[in-house]
This record gives structure tokens, C-alpha cells and sequence, in this order.
């Protein structure tokens, strides 16, 4: 095995910058702490003494073991205690860290950061996958609102940390959510589900047991795809290839070229699928290419690893959207799965999600979840409480779950009908394109088409935002900001080629 590319890091840590000269030089490196934090140590040593006689006496304790082991005299000893107290030299200098470069914006929440500091009353962000009314604000859901309630008046509750594992409640819920009620995996016991922190850190902790324990480090992520996969999975210890997802031409599937590449790929290769909403193409394979995907995939022993950010939100639906992966687990194979509450519930800033992994067996989704478990405890340790008890509240209560689906139906229903204004509002002003893709993509973003300098013009000329590869989101717009968004679309393809 080869080594984890961060694994040296953590192994060896840099010289601590607080380590005084007479440490550092290499008597006993391992003392750093006490007097030598700067604030102290910058004292006049007569001050610290007069103030606090029992700090002189931890510090002249101190002293003896900073100090060589070889007889001196008190003097010496003294004089060589106060030349400790100097200043180090690295104060001298504006910070250890000066020779560090600015780092670039994410390309993604980079977005917003752009946004918020645009004065523009006209501005616009669609950068972010964000719910917002049509009043342009961001919502919390009723049916959310409601759970709070119920658990603050709740004064049973407590806030001692949650298991390692996350709150149980809410790990068989969101199984439950995602594979289906009737789900053989779950009625057998094969699933291992660990609450996680929303999405990304269900896919992170996904990635680092993967690069622990399973044989094939390759994951196959879609092209294009959402920013982060990479990174997150090249990070866990994965190495990332893409293959084939979108064609340009067609503005759909480039089934074929996703064919050809999972064919070529190494038996037992883990795959990135995207359940549903794509992102940020807003294409997904059809109910007949997921089959063939899935044939060919168990044919090939390769592993899937589904990433589910937007179920409910492709077609108002929580049972259809979860259709695809519901195949997967139906032939009895196995797959790993993160689940994110983020957008479908809500519940961005809660960071609440999970990562299940379906295993062949009772007994070895066992031993999987106890190696999660080793994964998480030295990441965070333990998950935070808030967001999954809402969660757990909703979906065990099925008056409060059904007012959830409505209301997640009304967000769906809401963003199919923006799909529609957009592209009404470009064939009134005969913006030249087809623009047909706008309504047949799906879920929460379009994937225009406008390339880097339109983007960037439509920024500079009409404040509005979005990611650099054409991406909207469907979510940021309301029935008031369409219209300068398709006057804006209409510039940028008219001025700009
Ligand atoms: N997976 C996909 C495909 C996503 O689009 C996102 C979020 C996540 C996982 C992670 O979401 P979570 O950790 O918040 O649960 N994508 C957003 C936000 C909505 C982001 O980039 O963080 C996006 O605008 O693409």
C-alpha cells in the first residue's frame, strides 16, 4: 500500500514557532508550552516575580529542565532563566506565516462572497444551490419550524454528546428515506448508516474508509461535475478520473462516451453517480440507461458510490427520486451512500446528512460500521444534535412528514416554473440559441451554456451572479428578477460569441 498522501504530514509536524532558542537549539525540543507563549515571555522577569511568586517558582522549574544537565551554578542558572524570557527572534518578523500566498476563492461560495460586496439594488445571486421565495429570501420550511417548537418545549431533552455514529433515531429514517421502507438491504440489516455532517462530510468519510479499506483506490467521477467531489475524494486518500457524463452539443447525456469509459475502467474501480438532479448539468439518465449503467457496473465488479444532494427536488418526489438507487440495492450488490438534507429539507447551515454503506451481509455491515466509527472519532469525533433531531422529529411523525413532502413538492414545483418563465422570457426576446434545454434539464440548476466571458459580462453589466461554467440556479430566481436575467442572457449571447 502506498502511502496516504497526507499521512507524513501528520506525522512529522513542523517546529513548533513557539519553541524558545535554547529548546529549539536542541536541548529539549519537547518543551514548548508555559512561559514561552509570547505574552508571558515578553514580561520583564522582575514584574512576573513581584506579581506572582508561585509563577516564579514554575518558572525557575521550568528553567532546570530547559537547561542543560550538566552542575551549574545558581547564577547561572538565573541569569540563563532571563535570557529565556527574551523575546524569540521569530517576533521580530510580522508572522510566522508570512511567506504564505493568498489563497483563491472557492469557485462555488466565492460566488457569494462577490455578491455580498456588490452595492447593486438590481443584483442577483445564482451561484449557490440556495432555496429562495419568490420574494427572494431564504425559507425555512414550516414543517421545520414546527419540529423546533417541539423539541425546545421538549424539557426532556438534554445535550450530552450524541454517539459516535450520530443519533440512531435518525441514521434508520434516513436509510429508510432513501432505499425505500420495503428495502431488502435494510430488512436484512446489511446497512451500516453513520450521521454525518450534511453532504460533503457523508462523501468525505465515505472516501477516507474507502481509502482504508477496499482494494481499488480509483474513483470515477462524472464530467463535469460538482466542484468539490475532487477535491473531497483526492483528499480522503482516493485518486480521481473522470469519465464521460455531459455533451455540449446536445446539452444531454453522452451516454455512449459514460458506456465506454465505465467499460474501460479498472474491475472494482469506485464510481461517483450523481442519484438524481445532476449537478451542474441538471441531466440524468433515464430509468433505461440507469439499468444498462447498473448491468454494466455489476458486470464489472465496479463499486457504486451515490451521492444524493437534491432527492425530492428533481421531481417533487422522494420515492422517485430515489429510483435509481433503489435498482442498485434491489440486485442485492453492494454500494455506499451520502445523503444530504441540505437543500430537500432546508437545513444548509445545519450540516446534517448521513453515509450509509449496503453490505453483503448482517455481519459485515458489523465490522463496517465499527471502522466508521475510526474514521469519525479522530475527524470530529461525534456529530452535531440539532439537525438530526429535526430530521428524526419529521420523518417519524407521518402527519409531519406528509407536510414535508408538500412542501418540498411547492419548491420543486416552484423551480420547474422559473425553468419555464426563463425560457418564455428568451423566446419572446428571440434571444438567438436554442433554449429548449432550460426546461428539459432538471432539479435545482440549468447548465446554460454561457461561456467564461459572458458570465463575466453579465456580472459586470447587470450584478448578475453565477459559477463561471454557465451554471444557474433555478432556485435563486423569482418571477421578478427573470426578466433582467433574460435581458441579461440576451446581451451577453448577442455582444458576446
Ligand atoms: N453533492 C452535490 C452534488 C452538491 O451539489 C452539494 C452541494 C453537496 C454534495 C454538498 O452539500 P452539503 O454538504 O451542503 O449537504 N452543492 C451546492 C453547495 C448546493 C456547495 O457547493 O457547497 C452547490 O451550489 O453546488
Amino acid at each position: 500500500r502506498t502511502q496516504r498522501p497526507h499521512a507524513g504530514a501528520l506525522r512529522s509536524p513542523r517546529p513548533r514557532p513557539s519553541i524558545p532558542p535554547t529548546a529549539a537549539r536542541g536541548t529539549h525540543p519537547r518543551r514548548s508550552y508555559g512561559p514561552a507563549h509570547p505574552s508571558r515571555a515578553a514580561m520583564p522577569t522582575a514584574n512576573v516575580r513581584a506579581a506572582q511568586p508561585s509563577a516564579d517558582r514554575r518558572l525557575s522549574t521550568l528553567v532546570r529542565h530547559l537547561l542543560p544537565s550538566s552542575p551549574r551554578t545558581s547564577a547561572a542558572t538565573a541569569t540563563s532563566a532571563d535570557s529565556s524570557l527574551q523575546p524569540f527572534p521569530t517576533m521580530a518578523s510580522p508572522s510566522v506565516f508570512a511567506g504564505i500566498a493568498q489563497g483563491p476563492e472557492d469557485p462555488i461560495l466565492g460566488v457569494t462572497v462577490a455578491y455580498n460586496k456588490d452595492p447593486s439594488p438590481v443584483k442577483v445571486n445564482l451561484g449557490v444551490g440556495a432555496y429562495r421565495t419568490e420574494e427572494g429570501k431564504p425559507m425555512v420550511l414550516n414543517v421545520v419550524r414546527r419540529a423546533e417548537q417541539m423539541l425546545i418545549q421538549n424539557e426532556s431533552r438534554v445535550k450530552e454528546y450524541l454517539p459516535i455514529t450520530g443519533l440512531a433515531d435518525f441514521n434508520k429514517l434516513s436509510a429508510k428515506l432513501i432505499f425505500g421502507a420495503d428495502s431488502p438491504a435494510i430488512q436484512e440489516n446489511r446497512v451500516a448508516t453513520v450521521q454525518c455532517l450534511s453532504g460533503t462530510g457523508s462523501l468525505r468519510v465515505g472516501g477516507e474508509f474507502l481509502a482504508r479499506h477496499y482494494h481499488e483506490r480509483t474513483i470515477y467521477i462524472p464530467q463535469p461535475t460538482w466542484g468539490n467531489h475532487p477535491k473531497v475524494f483526492t483528499l480522503a486518500g482516493l485518486t480521481a478520473r473522470s469519465y464521460r457524463y455531459y455533451d455540449p452539443a446536445t446539452r444531454g447525456l453522452d451516454f455512449q462516451g459514460l458506456l465506454e469509459d465505465l467499460s474501460s475502467a479498472p474491475s472494482g474501480a469506485i464510481v461517483l453517480l450523481h442519484a438524481c438532479a445532476h449537478n451542474p448539468t441538471g441531466v440524468d439518465p433515464t430509468l433505461e440507461q440507469w439499468e444498462q449503467i447498473r448491468q454494466l457496473m455489476r458486470s464489472k465488479a465496479l463499486l457504486p458510490f451515490f451521492d444524493s444532494a437534491y432527492q425530492g427536488f428533481a421531481s417533487g418526489s422522494l420515492d422517485k427520486d430515489a429510483q435509481s438507487v433503489r435498482m442498485f440495492v434491489a440486485d442485492g450488490g453492494e454500494l455506499l451512500m451520502a445523503q444530504s438534507y441540505a437543500k430537500n429539507m432546508g437545513l444548509y447551515g445545519e450540516r446534517v446528512g448521513a453515509l450509509s454503506i449496503v453490505c453483503g451481509s448482517a455481519d459485515i455491515a458489523v465490522k463496517v460500521e465499527s471502522q466508521l466509527k475510526l474514521v469519525i472519532r479522530p475527524m470530529y469525533s461525534n456529530p452535531p444534535l440539532h439537525g438530526a433531531s429535526i430530521v428524526a422529529t419529521i420523518l417519524k411523525d407521518s402527519a409531519m412528514f406528509d407536510e414535508w413532502t408538500l412542501e418540498l413538492k411547492a419548491m420543486a414545483d416552484r423551480i420547474i416554473s422559473m425553468r419555464e418563465q426563463l425560457f418564455n422570457a428568451l423566446k419572446i426576446r428571440e434571444t438567438p440559441g436554442d433554449w429548449s434545454h432550460i426546461i428539459k434539464q432538471i432539479g435545482m440548476f440549468t447548465f446554460t451554456g454561457l461561456n467564461s466571458d459572458q458570465v463575466a459580462f453579465m456580472r459586470q453589466e447587470y450584478h448578475i451572479y453565477m459559477t463561471s461554467d454557465g451554471r444557474i440556479s433555478m432556485a435563486g430566481l423569482s418571477s421578478r428578477t427573470v426578466p433582467h436575467l433574460a435581458d441579461a442572457i440576451h446581451a451577453a449571447v448577442t455582444k458576446l460569441k
